[in-house]
């Protein structure tokens, strides 16, 4: 066997180097680049490693370790998980800091591999600076947070561990099914320490997402339900993204007539103007695609996990008699609800099916009729009126005019994703970047920086409330300084709004969301000078006070060659009243407060329609 001699960081910057992905017969890097920022756990050891491998993989530097493995996530999402990135952070607060981000990456399928420093395996200078001491087991450390939301979790306390551990860390984040986060946890002295590694460890391996086809028996059951349906519904999900199965999915859903509606995740699987779109399905759907789930007898869900905001906290599909063709990649997905599971790649299971089946018109007419409603809910709710300040709607409708069709949106928290999700045009596929598995404060900023280097043609717009954007905003001066434009759109509506609504519709109060005083100014000055703050960080910023200004402002941020951020104040206490569903936020049993009986009767009533066998 022939042998090269490296520490542990070389070795693992060498075998990342070296493994590289099959896109449609084009060969790429698997890792586009790492994001790192240095401490002791890492800069002698890894850091050093990745200094000498910067032509085959580029180091990017970071301001916050949540953000930047939000950056990962998201090329990761908009490259659909075939190429993604490492993260590399030194031990204590730089790790942990890392595991929201795990967490959301673990919620959302998406691959990214953490490589956070940990502290000594040979534990001779113990406790070291900013160790965790655990007085009741020296084997539970910090980054042992790492494990409930990591898909393959390892430590390396000796390099050869390496050998068999990259190995598996490769295969979850290569694999559909199992896809999500790897973490290896790297103790500081490790690291540095040198093994003679087996070269063959380093020569280029190339990747390829597997496609799994449906059983016979599973496709049979499928079709069979799926030919006897009178009110079939296919809901698209992520899944379908992830499998560019979307030609498949018009194929299936235009040779029998049946509507296809749309998770966060599925959302620009189809263009908003496809005839069988009736777009977002449950808590935040639209009144369309939700009256054909509530009177679905069968329903196709491709690709999704079927979360409480997809089956309207398992209340939205009525019909008694309902069932679910659950066509998922993961086996674990594909059982939920007392589906009829049928585990397949997405796009070869929507080939299969269709194969299967006779052409027929289905529900076209009907379609038609319910997007049209739909069609002017959404001119009325987006056009300008006359009111002293903009809705989240109105601006996403003058936001939606004035971008063009390959401009990638990217949002995640707060009010904007609900009504993103009913009111979005998606001009063409793939240019709505939601998170909403995690929905995760301050993923937007970061996260629209990860979609830009994934699609560097297209413009990104980041929408953003005032809360996210307070929450986690440091990666716009990245953005800035890696020369990674991005067209940020701040809703400003004076604290969280969105949960202030819930708070309202809940328990009557408004309580510990809104700044004090439902203001944002103090006299003369805004509260929170967003627009010095994002000058501050080198982008260009403004702030426009109508939706005509604001048609104006995102022309000046598109002929720009840096990043802008367009502030705008709206209404906190506005949302789209139209579509929608109930979502299970339980109500106090007792509370002093006027109309509470009213809010539990209401509440305990929409409970009683949730079903809890399926
Ligand atoms: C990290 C994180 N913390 C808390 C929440 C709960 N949460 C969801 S939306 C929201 C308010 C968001 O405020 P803002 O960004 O201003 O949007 P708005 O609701 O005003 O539209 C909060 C606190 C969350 N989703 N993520
Ligand atoms: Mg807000």
């Amino acid at each position: 066997m022939t042998t090269i001699r490296l520490t542990t960081g070389q070795a693992l910057a060498r075998y990342l180097a070296a493994q590289m992905v099959d896109v449609d017969g084009d060969t790429l890097p698997m890792f586009a680049g790492v994001f790192a920022i240095f401490g002791h756990g890492n800069v002698a050891g890894f850091g050093e490693a990745l200094a000498q491998t910067q032509d085959v993989l580029p180091t990017y530097r970071a301001h916050n370790e949540q953000a930047m493995a939000h950056t990962a996530i998201a090329f990761a999402k908009a490259t659909r998980r075939r190429q993604m990135m490492a993260c590399t952070t030194s031990v204590g607060p730089g790790a942990t800091n890392m595991v929201t981000a795990a967490a959301l990456a673990h919620v959302n399928r998406l691959p990214v591999l953490f490589l956070p420093g940990d502290t000594f395996a040979n534990r001779r200078p113990d406790p070291v600076l900013q160790q965790v001491e655990n007085p009741q087991s020296s084997l539970d450390v910090a980054n042992d947070c790492f494990r409930p939301v990591s898909r393959y979790f390892d430590r390396i306390t000796r390099p050869e561990q390496l050998i068999t551990s990259l190995p598996q860390a490769m295969r979850v984040l290569t694999c559909p099914a199992d896809c999500g986060p790897a973490t290896i946890c790297l103790p500081q002295d490790v690291q540095a320490e040198a093994y003679d590694f087996p070269k063959a460890m380093f020569e280029p391996q190339v990747h390829r997402l597997r496609r799994q086809g449906p059983d016979a028996f599973e496709l049979e059951r499928a079709v069979k339900l799926l030919a006897n349906a009178k009110a079939p519904l296919i809901i698209a999900g992520g899944g379908v993204r992830y499998s560019h199965a979307e030609a498949e999915l018009i194929s299936l859903a235009e040779h029998r007539g049946i509507p296809v509606a749309e998770t966060q995740a599925g959302k620009g699987s189809l263009s908003w103007a496809h005839e069988l779109n009736v777009g977002g399905v449950g808590v935040t759907g639209t009144s369309a695609a939700n009256d054909f789930a509530r009177e679905a007898d069968v329903v196709l869900a491709v690709g999704t996990r079927l979360a409480d905001f997809t089956t309207g906290s398992r209340s939205l599909f009525e019909n008694a008699d309902a069932r679910i063709i659950n066509l998922n990649v993961a086996s674990f997905d594909a059982v939920k609800h007392r589906s009829v599971p049928l585990v397949s790649d997405a796009k070869l299971g929507l080939e299969s099916l269709k194969v299967a089946l006779e052409p027929c018109e289905g529900s076209r007419a009907k379609a038609l009729e319910k997007r049209a409603h739909w069609a002017q809910v959404t001119e009325k709710v987006t056009s300008p009126d006359t009111r002293p300040l903009p809705s989240d709607a109105q601006i996403l409708g003058a936001l939606n005019r004035a971008v063009d069709a390959r401009d990638v949106i990217v949002a995640a928290a707060g009010g904007l994703p609900g009504e993103l999700h009913k009111l979005w045009q998606v001009k063409a596929p793939g240019t709505y970047h939601l998170e909403y598995g995690f929905s995760c404060m301050g993923y937007e900023i970061a996260g629209g920086l990860g979609v830009k280097m994934a699609t560097p043609s297209s413009d990104v717009f980041v929408l953003v409330g005032d809360g996210s954007y307070l929450m986690l905003n440091s990666e716009i001066s990245t953005s800035v300084l890696m020369g990674q434009k991005l067209i940020i759109m701040l809703v400003d509506n004076g604290g969280y709004g969105c949960i202030n609504r819930l708070q309202g519709g809940t328990t009557g109060r408004s309580f510990n969301n809104l700044f004090e005083h439902g203001t944002r100014t103090d006299g003369e000055r805004p509260l929170i000078d967003f627009v010095a703050h994002a000058r501050s960080m080198g982008a260009l910023a403004e702030k426009v006070t109508s939706l005509a200004d604001l048609a104006t402002a995102v022309r000046r941020a598109k002929a720009a060659d840096k990043t802008s951020v367009i502030v705008m104040n709206a209404d906190p206490g506005v949302s789209t009243e139209e579509g929608g569903h109930w979502w299970d936020v339980p109500v106090a049993e007792t509370s002093g407060l006027a109309g509470a009986d009213d809010r539990l009767t209401a509440y305990q009533s929409a409970k009683r329609k949730q079903k809890i066998d399926g």
